[in-house]
Protein backbone atom coordinates (compact mmCIF):
# COMPACT_ATOMS: atom_id res chain seq x y z
CA UNK A 1 0.00 0.00 0.00
CA UNK A 2 1.22 3.04 -0.83
CA UNK A 3 0.47 6.39 1.44
CA UNK A 4 1.60 8.55 -1.41
CA UNK A 5 -1.82 8.72 -3.37
CA UNK A 6 -4.01 7.85 -0.05
CA UNK A 7 -3.15 11.13 2.35
CA UNK A 8 -3.94 13.87 0.61
CA UNK A 9 -7.31 15.68 -0.43
CA UNK A 10 -10.77 13.85 -1.49
CA UNK A 11 -10.46 12.22 -4.84
CA UNK A 12 -7.02 9.75 -4.72
CA UNK A 13 -6.91 9.08 -7.75
CA UNK A 14 -7.41 12.83 -8.85
CA UNK A 15 -5.19 14.35 -6.18
CA UNK A 16 -1.81 11.64 -7.09
CA UNK A 17 -1.96 13.03 -10.52
CA UNK A 18 -2.28 16.95 -9.65
CA UNK A 19 0.55 15.79 -6.64
CA UNK A 20 2.84 14.20 -8.94
CA UNK A 21 2.38 17.04 -11.59
CA UNK A 22 2.99 19.02 -8.64
CA UNK A 23 6.41 17.16 -8.06
CA UNK A 24 7.29 17.14 -11.96
CA UNK A 25 7.26 21.07 -12.19
CA UNK A 26 9.08 21.45 -9.24
CA UNK A 27 11.67 19.00 -10.05
CA UNK A 28 12.26 20.26 -13.47
CA UNK A 29 12.50 24.21 -11.94
CA UNK A 30 14.81 22.20 -9.00
CA UNK A 31 16.79 20.77 -12.47
CA UNK A 32 17.12 24.01 -14.22
CA UNK A 33 18.27 26.27 -10.92
CA UNK A 34 20.55 23.59 -10.47
CA UNK A 35 22.23 23.13 -13.98
CA UNK A 36 22.80 26.88 -14.32
CA UNK A 37 24.09 26.99 -10.88
CA UNK A 38 27.93 27.45 -10.59
CA UNK A 39 29.48 24.80 -10.49
CA UNK A 40 26.86 23.44 -12.50
CA UNK A 41 25.07 21.02 -10.28
CA UNK A 42 22.70 17.90 -10.76
CA UNK A 43 21.22 17.15 -7.00
CA UNK A 44 21.96 13.60 -5.88
CA UNK A 45 18.65 12.27 -5.14
CA UNK A 46 18.04 12.09 -8.85
CA UNK A 47 20.86 9.01 -8.96
CA UNK A 48 18.12 6.72 -6.81
CA UNK A 49 15.82 5.63 -9.83
CA UNK A 50 14.87 2.05 -9.86
CA UNK A 51 18.78 1.33 -11.98
CA UNK A 52 20.35 3.52 -9.41
CA UNK A 53 18.91 1.92 -6.39
CA UNK A 54 19.81 -1.03 -7.94
CA UNK A 55 23.63 0.29 -8.80
CA UNK A 56 23.72 1.31 -5.36
CA UNK A 57 23.32 -1.46 -3.92
CA UNK A 58 26.03 -3.15 -5.68
CA UNK A 59 28.24 -0.81 -4.29
CA UNK A 60 27.14 -1.57 -1.23
CA UNK A 61 28.45 -4.95 -2.00
CA UNK A 62 31.60 -3.58 -3.38
CA UNK A 63 35.21 -4.22 -1.24
CA UNK A 64 36.30 -1.04 -1.77
CA UNK A 65 32.93 0.60 -0.11
CA UNK A 66 33.44 0.44 3.69
CA UNK A 67 30.60 2.64 4.62
CA UNK A 68 27.60 -0.03 4.67
CA UNK A 69 29.38 -2.84 5.90
CA UNK A 70 31.12 -0.88 8.80
CA UNK A 71 28.16 0.81 9.82
CA UNK A 72 25.72 -2.73 9.88
CA UNK A 73 28.41 -4.39 11.84
CA UNK A 74 28.11 -1.16 14.47
CA UNK A 75 25.02 -1.67 14.23
CA UNK A 76 25.10 -5.31 14.97
CA UNK A 77 27.23 -4.94 17.84
CA UNK A 78 25.27 -2.26 19.46
CA UNK A 79 21.84 -2.71 18.39
CA UNK A 80 20.40 -3.90 22.10
CA UNK A 81 21.80 -0.54 23.74
CA UNK A 82 20.31 1.80 20.71
CA UNK A 83 17.06 -0.01 21.39
CA UNK A 84 17.01 0.18 25.20
CA UNK A 85 18.27 3.35 25.02
CA UNK A 86 15.06 3.81 22.57
CA UNK A 87 12.41 2.43 24.70
CA UNK A 88 13.21 -0.92 24.71
CA UNK A 89 9.80 -2.79 24.86
CA UNK A 90 8.05 0.24 24.52
CA UNK A 91 9.29 0.70 21.28
CA UNK A 92 6.46 1.00 18.71
CA UNK A 93 7.98 2.21 15.67
CA UNK A 94 11.01 2.05 13.95
CA UNK A 95 11.25 4.56 10.53
CA UNK A 96 13.53 4.58 8.33
CA UNK A 97 14.09 7.46 5.95
CA UNK A 98 15.61 6.35 2.89
CA UNK A 99 15.01 2.88 3.59
CA UNK A 100 16.60 1.21 0.24
CA UNK A 101 17.44 -2.25 1.09
CA UNK A 102 16.57 -1.69 4.61
CA UNK A 103 19.80 -4.52 4.84
CA UNK A 104 20.70 -2.92 8.52
CA UNK A 105 17.19 -2.82 9.95
CA UNK A 106 16.84 -5.99 11.12
CA UNK A 107 19.22 -6.06 13.57
CA UNK A 108 17.33 -3.41 15.32
CA UNK A 109 13.82 -5.40 15.15
CA UNK A 110 15.45 -7.80 16.36
CA UNK A 111 16.99 -6.14 19.59
CA UNK A 112 13.23 -4.78 20.02
CA UNK A 113 11.95 -7.83 19.86
CA UNK A 114 14.03 -9.11 21.78
CA UNK A 115 13.03 -7.09 24.77
CA UNK A 116 9.30 -7.70 24.03
CA UNK A 117 8.61 -4.81 22.30
CA UNK A 118 5.84 -5.09 18.95
CA UNK A 119 7.59 -2.77 16.32
CA UNK A 120 5.97 -2.32 13.26
CA UNK A 121 8.43 -0.70 10.86
CA UNK A 122 7.68 2.38 8.26
CA UNK A 123 10.23 2.74 5.16
CA UNK A 124 10.50 5.96 3.26
CA UNK A 125 12.24 5.68 -0.06
CA UNK A 126 11.89 7.66 -3.54
CA UNK A 127 12.33 4.66 -5.25
CA UNK A 128 9.14 2.29 -5.91
CA UNK A 129 11.79 -0.29 -6.49
CA UNK A 130 13.53 -0.18 -3.32
CA UNK A 131 10.59 -0.13 -1.23
CA UNK A 132 9.04 -3.25 -2.97
CA UNK A 133 12.79 -4.89 -2.17
CA UNK A 134 12.22 -3.63 1.79
CA UNK A 135 8.84 -5.06 1.74
CA UNK A 136 9.75 -8.48 0.56
CA UNK A 137 13.38 -8.64 3.02
CA UNK A 138 10.70 -7.97 5.75
CA UNK A 139 8.39 -10.12 4.78
CA UNK A 140 10.84 -13.04 4.73
CA UNK A 141 13.11 -11.86 7.70
CA UNK A 142 10.74 -10.98 9.88
CA UNK A 143 7.11 -11.92 8.92
CA UNK A 144 5.97 -10.82 12.80
CA UNK A 145 6.95 -6.99 11.70
CA UNK A 146 4.16 -5.00 10.44
CA UNK A 147 5.95 -3.05 7.37
CA UNK A 148 4.07 0.21 6.24
CA UNK A 149 5.49 1.75 2.78
CA UNK A 150 5.80 5.16 2.34
CA UNK A 151 6.57 6.23 -1.39
CA UNK A 152 8.09 9.85 -0.49
CA UNK A 153 11.07 12.04 -1.10
CA UNK A 154 11.77 12.71 2.96
CA UNK A 155 13.42 16.00 1.65
CA UNK A 156 9.83 17.65 1.87
CA UNK A 157 7.32 15.22 1.71
CA UNK A 158 7.39 13.96 5.52
CA UNK A 159 3.87 14.81 5.90
CA UNK A 160 3.29 11.81 4.45
CA UNK A 161 4.13 9.68 6.99
CA UNK A 162 1.26 7.83 9.03
CA UNK A 163 0.19 9.20 12.10
CA UNK A 164 2.07 8.18 15.17
CA UNK A 165 0.93 5.00 17.13
CA UNK A 166 0.85 6.39 20.50
CA UNK A 167 3.80 4.77 21.42
CA UNK A 168 8.21 5.73 21.41
CA UNK A 169 8.92 6.37 17.66
CA UNK A 170 12.77 5.73 16.45
CA UNK A 171 13.45 7.21 13.58
CA UNK A 172 16.64 6.14 11.49
CA UNK A 173 18.87 8.31 8.97
CA UNK A 174 21.56 5.86 8.07
CA UNK A 175 24.56 5.25 5.55
CA UNK A 176 26.10 8.42 6.53
CA UNK A 177 23.45 10.11 3.88
CA UNK A 178 23.41 13.21 6.23
CA UNK A 179 26.58 13.56 4.59
CA UNK A 180 24.82 14.47 1.11
CA UNK A 181 24.48 18.18 2.41
CA UNK A 182 26.36 21.14 3.96
CA UNK A 183 25.54 22.14 7.37
CA UNK A 184 22.35 24.52 6.39
CA UNK A 185 20.54 22.20 4.80
CA UNK A 186 21.60 19.10 6.66
CA UNK A 187 20.38 21.40 9.97
CA UNK A 188 17.16 22.06 8.17
CA UNK A 189 16.42 18.64 7.02
CA UNK A 190 17.14 16.96 10.73
CA UNK A 191 14.82 19.83 11.77
CA UNK A 192 12.02 18.97 9.55
CA UNK A 193 12.90 15.04 11.00
CA UNK A 194 12.73 16.57 14.68
CA UNK A 195 9.67 18.30 13.79
CA UNK A 196 7.37 15.35 12.73
CA UNK A 197 8.32 13.45 15.75
CA UNK A 198 7.46 14.11 19.38
CA UNK A 199 9.44 15.20 22.49
CA UNK A 200 11.29 12.21 23.61
CA UNK A 201 11.48 10.24 20.18
CA UNK A 202 14.84 9.32 18.98
CA UNK A 203 17.08 9.97 15.85
CA UNK A 204 20.12 7.47 14.99
CA UNK A 205 22.00 8.98 12.94
CA UNK A 206 24.49 7.35 10.59
CA UNK A 207 27.68 9.55 9.58
CA UNK A 208 30.73 8.59 8.01
CA UNK A 209 33.81 10.03 10.04
CA UNK A 210 37.27 11.48 8.98
CA UNK A 211 39.77 8.92 8.20
CA UNK A 212 42.43 8.17 6.02
CA UNK A 213 42.18 9.96 2.70
CA UNK A 214 43.34 7.03 0.43
CA UNK A 215 40.26 4.66 2.37
CA UNK A 216 38.04 7.34 1.44
CA UNK A 217 39.30 7.82 -1.96
CA UNK A 218 39.09 4.42 -3.08
CA UNK A 219 35.70 3.61 -1.75
CA UNK A 220 34.33 6.22 -4.28
CA UNK A 221 36.77 5.32 -7.11
CA UNK A 222 36.13 1.23 -7.19
CA UNK A 223 38.18 -1.16 -9.15
CA UNK A 224 34.97 -2.62 -10.95
CA UNK A 225 34.01 1.04 -12.00
CA UNK A 226 30.60 0.65 -10.44
CA UNK A 227 30.55 3.91 -9.18
CA UNK A 228 31.32 5.72 -12.17
CA UNK A 229 28.66 3.61 -13.64
CA UNK A 230 26.40 4.83 -10.90
CA UNK A 231 27.40 8.33 -11.65
CA UNK A 232 26.94 8.49 -15.22
CA UNK A 233 23.06 6.96 -14.73
CA UNK A 234 22.48 9.97 -13.09
CA UNK A 235 22.28 11.23 -16.31
CA UNK A 236 19.85 8.62 -17.24
CA UNK A 237 17.54 9.31 -14.65
CA UNK A 238 17.23 12.77 -15.48
CA UNK A 239 16.95 12.30 -19.19
CA UNK A 240 14.02 9.80 -18.08
CA UNK A 241 12.65 12.52 -16.17
CA UNK A 242 12.82 15.34 -17.69
CA UNK A 243 13.33 14.48 -21.75
CA UNK A 244 16.96 16.36 -21.68
CA UNK A 245 19.44 14.47 -24.10
CA UNK A 246 22.51 13.94 -21.88
CA UNK A 247 24.35 11.28 -23.10
CA UNK A 248 26.79 9.62 -20.19
CA UNK A 249 29.27 8.28 -22.13
CA UNK A 250 30.35 11.47 -23.09
CA UNK A 251 31.34 12.12 -19.06
CA UNK A 252 34.10 11.24 -17.35
CA UNK A 253 33.55 9.68 -13.61
CA UNK A 254 35.91 12.00 -11.34
CA UNK A 255 35.70 11.83 -7.71
CA UNK A 256 38.72 13.68 -5.57
CA UNK A 257 38.57 13.65 -1.84
CA UNK A 258 38.77 17.23 -0.71
CA UNK A 259 41.07 17.07 2.77
CA UNK A 260 40.10 20.28 4.00
CA UNK A 261 36.54 20.49 3.22
CA UNK A 262 36.33 17.25 4.51
CA UNK A 263 34.22 15.71 1.51
CA UNK A 264 34.10 13.30 -1.79
CA UNK A 265 33.00 15.44 -4.71
CA UNK A 266 31.45 13.16 -7.25
CA UNK A 267 31.67 14.94 -10.96
CA UNK A 268 30.80 14.50 -14.27
CA UNK A 269 33.79 16.13 -16.77
CA UNK A 270 32.69 16.68 -20.53
CA UNK A 271 34.88 14.72 -22.46
CA UNK A 272 34.63 16.97 -25.32
CA UNK A 273 32.49 20.17 -26.29
CA UNK A 274 28.65 19.64 -25.81
CA UNK A 275 25.62 20.93 -26.52
CA UNK A 276 22.79 19.14 -24.26
CA UNK A 277 18.85 19.78 -25.31
CA UNK A 278 16.83 20.41 -21.83
CA UNK A 279 13.73 19.00 -22.77
CA UNK A 280 10.68 20.11 -20.08
CA UNK A 281 13.63 21.97 -18.75
CA UNK A 282 13.55 24.60 -21.32
CA UNK A 283 16.87 25.92 -23.62
CA UNK A 284 20.14 24.38 -23.65
CA UNK A 285 22.98 23.64 -22.06
CA UNK A 286 26.34 24.19 -23.57
CA UNK A 287 29.11 22.08 -22.03
CA UNK A 288 33.05 23.18 -22.99
CA UNK A 289 35.21 20.49 -23.06
CA UNK A 290 36.54 19.46 -19.24
CA UNK A 291 33.53 21.10 -17.57
CA UNK A 292 32.31 19.43 -15.06
CA UNK A 293 29.09 19.17 -13.18
CA UNK A 294 28.73 18.28 -9.91
CA UNK A 295 26.50 15.62 -8.75
CA UNK A 296 27.21 14.79 -5.04
CA UNK A 297 29.28 15.93 -1.89
CA UNK A 298 29.58 13.16 0.79
CA UNK A 299 31.25 14.28 3.80
CA UNK A 300 33.19 12.90 6.18
CA UNK A 301 32.39 14.04 10.23
CA UNK A 302 34.13 14.17 13.46
CA UNK A 303 32.42 13.14 16.59
CA UNK A 304 32.02 16.65 17.51
CA UNK A 305 30.36 17.58 14.48
CA UNK A 306 28.01 15.00 14.38
CA UNK A 307 26.91 16.32 17.60
CA UNK A 308 26.41 19.65 16.94
CA UNK A 309 23.71 18.81 13.86
CA UNK A 310 21.66 17.03 16.16
CA UNK A 311 21.66 19.73 18.57
CA UNK A 312 20.88 22.40 16.17
CA UNK A 313 18.31 20.73 14.74
CA UNK A 314 16.23 20.04 18.08
CA UNK A 315 17.66 16.67 19.28
CA UNK A 316 19.74 16.18 22.81
CA UNK A 317 22.62 13.53 21.86
CA UNK A 318 22.61 10.80 24.44
CA UNK A 319 24.87 8.02 22.93
CA UNK A 320 27.64 7.78 20.60
CA UNK A 321 29.00 4.26 19.38
CA UNK A 322 31.49 4.53 16.87
CA UNK A 323 33.03 1.40 15.16
CA UNK A 324 36.26 -0.17 16.37
CA UNK A 325 38.48 1.31 13.11
CA UNK A 326 36.74 4.72 13.70
CA UNK A 327 35.06 5.11 10.49
CA UNK A 328 31.51 5.11 11.17
CA UNK A 329 29.68 6.61 13.75
CA UNK A 330 26.28 6.46 15.30
CA UNK A 331 25.10 9.00 17.21
CA UNK A 332 21.31 8.74 18.67
CA UNK A 333 19.52 11.90 19.91
CA UNK A 334 16.25 12.52 21.81
CA UNK A 335 13.89 14.98 20.41
CA UNK A 336 13.92 17.63 22.66
CA UNK A 337 9.98 20.05 23.51
CA UNK A 338 10.26 23.14 22.70
CA UNK A 339 10.13 22.63 18.62
CA UNK A 340 10.17 25.49 16.43
CA UNK A 341 8.34 25.37 13.31
CA UNK A 342 9.92 24.87 10.08
C1 LIG B 1 24.02 6.67 0.02
C2 LIG B 1 24.66 8.95 0.19
C3 LIG B 1 25.50 7.35 1.74
O1 LIG B 1 27.57 9.20 -0.01
O2 LIG B 1 28.55 7.29 0.20
C4 LIG B 1 27.99 5.92 -2.85
C5 LIG B 1 26.09 7.45 -1.99
N1 LIG B 1 27.83 7.86 -3.74
N2 LIG B 1 28.96 6.05 -3.75
C6 LIG B 1 27.58 7.96 -0.09
C7 LIG B 1 27.27 7.08 -2.83
C8 LIG B 1 28.84 7.21 -4.31
C9 LIG B 1 26.32 7.23 -0.53
N3 LIG B 1 25.14 7.57 0.32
Amino acid sequence: MLRFEQTQGSGPAETATLSSRDAEAAALSELREALHRTPREVPCKYFYDDRGSELFEQITRLPEYYPTRTERALLLDQAAPIVEAAGGARLSEVVELGSGAASKTVALLDAALRLGGRPRYVAVDISAHALARTQQLLAQARPEVPVEQVLADYTKELRLLPAAGGGRRLALFLGGTIGNDEDPDAIRLLGQMRSHLAPGDLLLLGASLVTDPAVIHAAYNDSAGVTAEFNRNILRSVNALAGTSFDPARFEHYAPYVVDRQRIEMWLVAREDLTVDLGRIGGQLELRRWEGIRTEISRRFTREQVLYLLDESGFSPERWFESPDGRFGLALGRARPGLRRL
